[in-house]
């Protein structure tokens, strides 16, 4: 086998390229479904799934958890913390090439060391991103967003643009104008901000309505600076109800939606929807990913699964092919994720602990996104399911259903109709929908 790396050293050795070999093959290190080069819907797939492999669960999460300490031996590991970052990085670009994910996605952070000093913190973090702009060119794998860690320090446990003491909040703003001016020079696709903690623990010490006004500015003049950089990208907040937090500001899409047009920042924000917030705040992966769609603000997709017997943000790699079948649909429905992409905010287990095992949750995922996209292609070409939903609205196609949706029938007019009418029980044929989606998936 060829050996591939970046660097100076192989860090996970015996891994090749990962190779399309078929739903038949036994190979645990190949695609079963992702076959990037493949044509579906006039596109390859690779340009519709946009995978990316996300640093911070990926490269900087050992398996420590609040029971148990690190699990997971990474060779890259070194005790000078630039040479540290160095390593990390030349670890992470051999991983995502050796995977073929065309995209990236890091917490200041997770790349760079942190440091008490604001002025060694900059210097890290332009040093580290010079290190990774040479990385990208050298492989061609791009950034498709960066973020600023604004819940891990301690000065951020009461959070960080919504902190009732203004002295944390130029902090969190050096931090966030610092990942701008990386995302800048490293040509970024996006800038997210998932706001962790930006909620509250208890209603008894905080005035919410000031703390979001204050998070609506920290957005706004967040945006400004972008723009006056030449940040092209898209800004995304990405939802989500609680953890750490009781109560986080950005509950769920629909809430962020809201939030984006009370602050007039709906020409630059969307959404980054995540799986596992979605089920944490009591609705499906679909359901948040349609809110998005409807809006206008479906932005990208941090993609993993939780775990329907724990109630938390368990960020499992995503394998449920009925989960993902439905996200592409409405994805393909919104004509893709444009600049937006598939993020694996996703962790291998904590006794997953061989490297190879990292590359088996990758693929994973890729092929459950690469089988969805196929089976909502299907679904798509075969046009059953989308004809019984239109055919459910046909009393709007005709008569006076057309003058009520454009705002043409007054209630006293609507009232009159209603005297008249004899509406009929019409079956929504729930049972037939659910029968042909597993005829989809598995003929
Ligand atoms: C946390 C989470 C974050 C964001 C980026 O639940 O999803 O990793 O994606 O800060
Ligand atoms: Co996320």
């Amino acid at each position: 086998m060829d050996t591939y790396f970046v660097g100076n050293q192989e860090y996970f050795k015996g891994i090749g390229k990962i190779a399309y070999e078929g739903p038949k093959s036994d190979n645990p290190l190949a695609f079963k479904f992702y076959d990037p080069k493949k044509i579906v819907r006039g596109k390859t797939m690779e340009d519709h799934l946009r995978f990316s492999v996300a640093y911070w669960h990926s490269f900087c999460a050992d398996g420590t958890d609040p029971f148990g300490k690190a699990t997971m031996h990474f060779p890259w590991k070194h005790d000078d913390p630039m040479q540290n970052a160095r390593n990390k990085a030349e670890a992470a670009f051999e991983f995502i090439t050796k995977l073929g994910a065309p995209f990236y996605a890091f917490h200041d952070v997770d790349a760079s060391p942190d440091s008490e000093s604001s002025a060694e913190y900059e210097k890290n973090y332009l040093e580290i991103a010079a290190y990774l702009k040479r990385l990208q060119d050298e492989t061609g794998v791009r950034l498709l967003w960066n973020t600023s860690n604004l819940f891990s320090h301690p000065r951020y446990m009461n959070g960080a643009a919504t902190n009732p003491d203004f002295s944390v909040l130029g902090r969190a703003a050096l931090q966030v104008k610092t990942s701008l001016d990386v995302n800048v020079m490293l040509g970024g696709s996006g800038y997210t901000f998932w706001g962790g903690r930006e909620g509250y623990m208890t209603l008894w010490n905080t005035d919410t309505k000031r703390e979001e006004e204050h998070l609506g500015t920290f957005l706004r003049i967040a945006r400004d600076y972008g723009r006056k950089i030449g940040f092209k990208g898209t800004f995304y907040i990405e939802p989500k109800p609680m953890e750490p937090s009781k109560h986080q500001y950005d509950f769920d899409a629909a809430t962020a939606i809201a939030f984006i047009r009370k602050y007039g920042l709906e020409n630059d924000f969307k959404c980054n929807i995540e799986n596992n917030h979605a089920t944490l705040a009591g609705h499906s992966f679909a359901h948040d990913l349609q809110v998005c769609v409807d809006n206008g603000m479906l932005g990208s997709v941090d993609a993993n699964q939780g775990d329907a017997q724990n109630g938390w943000d368990t960020d499992e790699f995503p394998t449920n092919v009925y989960e993902t079948t439905e996200a592409m649909l409405i994805i393909l429905r919104n004509g893709g994720l444009h600049n937006g992409g598939l993020n694996f905010d996703a962790k291998r287990r904590r006794n997953s602990t061989e490297l190879a095992d990292l590359f088996i949750a990758h693929i994973g995922g890729m092929d459950a996104f690469a089988l969805g996209l196929l089976t909502a292609d299907k679904i798509l070409a075969d046009g059953k399911i989308d004809a019984m939903k239109k055919s459910r609205y046909a009393s709007f196609d005709g008569g006076d259903g057309v003058l009520y949706e454009k705002g043409l029938i007054d209630l006293v007019k609507l009232a009159d109709l209603g005297r008249k009418a004899q509406p009929k029980d019409i079956s929504g044929k729930q049972e037939l929908l659910y029968n042909l989606v597993n005829q989809y998936l598995f003929s």
